[in-house]
């Protein structure tokens, strides 16, 4: 696919209506810090259209990209680590909660999972909770730069079986940094952008 536009066009709050677009939306969750708004930058070329950092709890808003006038990717804030008040986590919880349940455009969610660690109960209860929502989650294998090519089997089964994932569950590696993983991502992207398409 290629990216011929991608710009910010809305930005919702805790307590934002959700805008009613007519494009298909692609979410983007996981744990803060996991790599989310670095993941929409590289898929879309930019260095820092979605705002990043090292500091866990960066992304406090739900934020549309639109793309090429036909889709949207929707960044989200991350869940568990971020060093923030218990109250603003748990409204961030219902913000993204709201959002999976009632957006209409919503059609793929991207489940990040950073490589070197065993999911935790919050991303396999994610998981569980996205599915019996009816998404089936594409997991993205996040940070893979930081281990060696040789372990890369090994964490991506044990991904796959600490989240318990559903037969067939694509489980992406991918990398910000060296963009592993990344022409992969676009290709399910477009697969599916055509599907959905009106
Ligand atoms: N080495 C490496 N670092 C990465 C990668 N992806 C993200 N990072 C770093 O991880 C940190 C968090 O990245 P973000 O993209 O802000 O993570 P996020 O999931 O959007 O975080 P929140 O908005 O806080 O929920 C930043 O310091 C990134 O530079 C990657 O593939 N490899
Ligand atoms: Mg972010």
């Amino acid at each position: 696919m290629k990216i011929k536009d991608a710009q910010l066009e809305t930005v919702c709050g805790i307590t934002s209506r959700l805008p009613e677009n007519d494009k298909v939306e692609f979410a983007f969750i996981g744990r803060s810090n996991v790599g989310k708004s670095s993941l929409i930058n590289a898929l879309l070329n930019r260095k820092s259209l979605a705002r990043t950092s090292s500091q866990p709890g960066k992304t406090q808003t739900i934020n549309y990209y639109r793309i090429n006038n036909e889709m949207y990717f929707v960044d989200l804030p991350g869940y568990g680590y971020a060093k923030v008040s218990k109250e603003l986590k748990k409204k961030w919880e219902k913000m993204t909660d709201r959002y999976f349940r009632t957006s209409k455009m919503l059609r793929v969610v991207f489940m990040l999972a950073d490589i070197r660690h065993d999911p935790s109960d919050l991303d396999a209860d994610m998981y569980k909770k996205l599915y019996a929502l009816g998404f089936s989650p594409i997991i993205i294998a996040t940070k893979s730069d930081k281990i060696k090519k040789s372990q890369l089997a090994g964490k991506v089964s044990q991904i796959i079986k600490v989240l318990n994932t559903e037969e067939g569950t694509p489980v992406i590696p991918f990398s910000a940094v060296t963009g592993e993983g990344k022409e992969e991502i676009l290709e399910y992207i477009s697969e599916y952008a055509e599907m959905f398409k009106g």
